[in-house]
This record gives C-alpha cells, structure tokens and sequence, in this order.
C-alpha cells in the first residue's frame, strides 16, 4: 500500500480488517487461465455512497478507513442528505469482485472530502476506469471528480446513487444537468444493491474497453 495511504490509516487509528477468502477456486491455480486484474476508481463528493457501494459487492471484508465524525467538522462536512451517516473514509475503500472467474476488479473507493483530495493521484496510477457516483440533491457535489477524469483522459461513468424519499430522474435529464458527452454511460443505481453496483462495473469495463485504444 502507498506510504501516505498507510500513515493515514494508522494515523487515524483503522485496522485493516481480515480478509475472509474462502477455499481457492480451480480458476486460480489454472496457470492457463490467469485472471485479468484491473484497478477501478470509485469517486465522489462526501457521502454519496462510494464505500457502501465497494462494500456491497466486495467478496473479501473490505478494507476501510473510517473516522467517526465530530462537532468540529460540522461547518465543513454538510449531513442534510445523510443524517444517519457517522463516519467518514480518511484513506480509502478497497474490495475486490471476481467476475466471470476471469476477470478480477479491485476497487478503491476514494475518500469525499476535499481535503483529502491530495491522494487521489496515488489512488488513481493504473486504473482502467472510474465510477463517478452522483446523488440528484447535491449534483454539484460530483463536479470535482468530473473534471478531474476528464482532464486526467480515464475513462469514467456516471452513477446516481438514487436514495430513497429522493425525487427519482432519468439518466438523460443527469447527463443533460451535468452535460455529460453522449458516449459515456449515465445510469441509475443503488450503491446497496450488489446487482445494481454489479452492473455499473460491468458498463464502466465495456466503455473503458470502448475507450482503450487496441
Ligand atoms: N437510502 C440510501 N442510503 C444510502 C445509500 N447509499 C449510501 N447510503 C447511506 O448514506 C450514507 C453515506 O454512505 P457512505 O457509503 O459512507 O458514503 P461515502 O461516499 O463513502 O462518504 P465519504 O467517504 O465520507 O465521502 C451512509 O449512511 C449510508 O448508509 C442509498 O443508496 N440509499
Ligand atoms: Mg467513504
């Protein structure tokens, strides 16, 4: 792990959790069917969702960094649109989902605040995609991130985390509020729901795909 996300995480006192893998599958020792492991980005303003979406597909326990929140952040860390959320990611998310046996994502969730935007460099060196999550109360929230994809050239996809009680829009009325260019894929989503998160990954794999030159 990359020295500054290490001292973060201790600094703020997160232990890794332990990875629970299971008995090793027939493809992983298949020395004539490696899997492709590729690194995928999950951004995002603060509190949008990104580590309960890594979270909800990940097949080993997560690494996470949370930081329980307090008064003193309270002036900078706007809760109206999550009043139950706690605690905060100080580092990063990290979980990984085999698809199809053969293909291995692993996901690093980023953390939402601006200040600890700085890492966002380190996390993104050799990711084939990001998943730009979006919530419709707060758009704004994801312009960071955007512009941060399109001038870093990463192939990326748009994800509203649709919350409940929230007033429900097409994808097209998001891409056309956050004028989003026709090829890259807007979509509704659920950051609980694994199928849900499963098929914004499986959009953002084919459109990176798309993207990659041969
Ligand atoms: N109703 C609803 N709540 C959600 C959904 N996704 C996340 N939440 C809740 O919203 C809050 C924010 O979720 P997180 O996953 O911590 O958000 P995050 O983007 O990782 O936040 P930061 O790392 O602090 O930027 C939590 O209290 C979640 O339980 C959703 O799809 N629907
Ligand atoms: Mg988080």
């Amino acid at each position: 792990m990359d020295s500054v996300v290490s001292d973060a995480a201790s600094s703020f006192g997160v232990t890794p959790l332990l990875d629970e893998e299971g008995p090793v599958q027939p493809w992983q020792t298949d020395r004539t069917r490696a899997p492709i492991a590729t690194k995928i980005v999950v951004a995002g303003g603060f509190g949008v969702g990104k580590t309960t979406l890594v979270t909800a597909v990940s097949e080993i326990t997560p690494l996470q960094t949370e930081a329980l929140m307090t008064e003193a952040s309270e002036e900078t860390d706007d809760l109206t649109a999550t009043p139950g959320k706690l605690t905060t990611t100080v580092a990063m998310d990290f979980g990984r989902l085999t698809l199809d046996e053969d293909l291995v994502l692993y996901l690093f969730g980023t953390p939402g605040q601006q200040r600890f935007w700085f890492m966002w460099d380190d996390l993104v060196r050799g990711a084939i995609g990001a998943v730009v999550m979006a919530d419709t109360r707060r758009l704004k929230d994801c312009f960071p991130a955007l512009d941060y994809f399109e001038s870093c050239g990463l192939p990326y996809v748009v994800a509203v985390n649709h919350f409940d009680g929230s007033e429900r829009f097409e994808p097209e009325d998001v891409r056309e509020a956050l004028t989003i260019p026709a090829h890259i894929p807007v979509m509704i989503m659920d950051a609980r729901r694994r199928i849900s998160v499963i098929e914004t990954l499986l959009s953002l794999v084919g459109h990176a795909l798309d993207e990659t030159p041969e």
